[in-house]
């Protein structure tokens, strides 16, 4: 009997795909075994991920300064070998697929410009992905994904991945899945078939943060799935020009300081399913674009817990922000409500510095994505956000064409590396001000008073603002 009804959810998910691409195969009802199954190793994943954070960072150093939310205590390649990216080519020596190869390393990029991808990279565990260390106008991935799946203690800055159609079309432009202990901040993701990203199931202790999720292709044209996990945070986001799943949040996820634009069916989703989920949705703001109904929230049903307060809506597309207060008969669609709570639910080590929803779209409109050096795409997008409801489209469902619909990726220049004798990764120049030997490659990876590696106090230090910074 168990067997059939198992058979018979497959068929009728796989039904649901083949129907409408606003009604994907998790907005199945789950089986109830399952979904015990699911939420117990969910559970549990969550514990071993507290537990390697207690034993790699005792002291709760972030990530970086500004590094908040769940994900903020990840220490990725910390302490390991500094590997540098020298060319563009998608293989070989000097490749980004082959930096990210081998754990227990920090990244660093000595070439800026589009890699272009021939097969999904899949990065290894204990990594840091320092993207702001490019010249130019730094690194965009192309024509594939980027997989961090299975792997955990990661940390990745300033980098764009754009899928694009020439990708599989069941990959996220950017995916997690089964993986822990992960910051991403201050990274483009866009023009992702299945979706923008994912964080999937049995993921754990995460955080995207400062980043741009936009512009899914076909098929789906979705923002994110985020299924079955724990201590998820994501903050000070743009999520825009998606269909839906701005994201769509099924787990434990704080929802905080995002910006939502231009959807077409729904803003941000509920889990509507027969699993718990908790999602604190705190000081967002959505407004709606050419291409929007007024549904800025839906999709929720009673096993969907959720902590509102601070979030405002702008759906006059009158070229101003001027929103209003969102009511909990927001979140309500013809498919249910959600169950709202009094209090938050989640409180992760390092918290997320609240803003208010206005002063959220200021930042997210001058600082989210990879934002070193916006390029032409990014650029673009952020004028469609701030014309306020004028400008913006979804990318229609035509096979062949994917991001064309949406002028390409344009160029993004590659610039000149600054003078580095030693080549320990931190230019000479810098490392005399500093008072670092420009003449020793030793000491870009010798740990800093602060505790950083002195790589990552350099690194940081191109984009963090002057009283964050250390030296020593
Ligand atoms: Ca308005
Ligand atoms: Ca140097
Ligand atoms: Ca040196």
């Amino acid at each position: 009997m168990k067997r059939c009804f198992g058979l018979l959810a497959v068929v009728l998910s796989l039904a649901v795909v083949s129907i409408a691409a606003d009604a994907p195969a998790d907005d199945a009802p789950q089986a109830d075994a399952q979904r015990v199954a699911d939420e117990k190793n969910a559970s549990a994943a969550a514990k071993t991920a507290q537990a390697a954070i207690e034993k790699t960072n005792p002291k709760h150093l972030p990530a970086f300064p500004g590094a908040e939310g769940f994900g903020a205590l990840a220490t990725g390649g910390r302490g390991g070998a500094i590997v540098h990216v020298t060319n563009l080519s998608d293989s070989g020596p000097g490749s980004f697929r082959d930096a990210v190869s081998q754990p227990n390393r920090v990244v660093i990029f000595d070439v800026g410009g589009v890699i272009k991808l021939a097969k999904e990279v899949n990065v290894s565990s204990n990594i840091t992905i320092l993207g702001q260390t490019a010249p130019g106008e730094g690194i965009c991935f192309y024509n594939n994904s980027v997989s961090l799946g299975g792997q955990s203690n990661i940390i990745v800055r300033y980098l764009r991945f754009r899928q694009g159609i020439a990708g599989d079309r069941g990959k996220k432009a950017l995916g997690m899945d089964k993986s822990s202990n992960i910051i991403i901040d201050h990274c483009s993701v866009e023009w992702g078939r299945w979706d923008d990203i994912g964080i999937t199931v049995g993921s754990t202790t995460i955080t995207v943060q400062n980043c741009i999720m936009a512009e899914g292709i076909h098929p789906q044209s979705f923002g994110a799935l985020i299924d079955t996990v724990t201590n998820v945070t994501l903050s000070h986001n743009l999520w825009m020009s998606n269909e839906s799943r701005n994201p769509k949040a099924k787990g434990t996820i704080q929802y905080i300081n995002n910006v939502v634009y231009n959807w077409l069916i729904t803003g941000l989703c509920g889990g509507h399913s027969g699993a718990n989920h908790s999602l604190d949705v705190i000081n967002n703001y959505f407004i709606k674009g050419p291409s929007s109904n007024n549904q800025f929230a839906g999709q929720f049903t009673k096993t969907d817990h959720v902590y509102q307060r601070g979030n405002l809506v702008d759906l006059d597309r009158d070229g101003k922000l001027n929103g209003q207060p969102v009511t909990e008969a927001g979140f309500s669609d013809k498919g249910g409500s959600p169950t709202f709570v009094k209090e938050r639910g989640m409180h992760p080590a390092i918290p997320v510095t609240e803003d208010s929803a206005e002063a959220a779209y200021a930042k997210v409109a001058a600082d989210a994505g990879c934002s070193l050096h916006r390029d032409a795409v990014d650029l673009r997008l952020i004028s469609e956000l701030t014309s306020l409801g004028l400008k913006g489209k979804i990318l229609a469902h035509t096979d062949d064409k994917g991001e064309a619909l949406a002028g390409g990726l344009g160029e993004i220049k590659g610039g000149t590396a600054a003078m580095d004798d030693d080549h320990d990764g931190i230019p000479a120049d810098w490392e005399k001000v500093h008072g670092l030997d420009p003449k020793n490659p030793a000491d870009a990876a010798k740990l800093d008073a602060s505790g950083y590696m002195n790589i990552e106090v350099y690194a940081n230090s191109l984009v963090a603002p002057a009283s964050a910074m250390t030296t020593k």
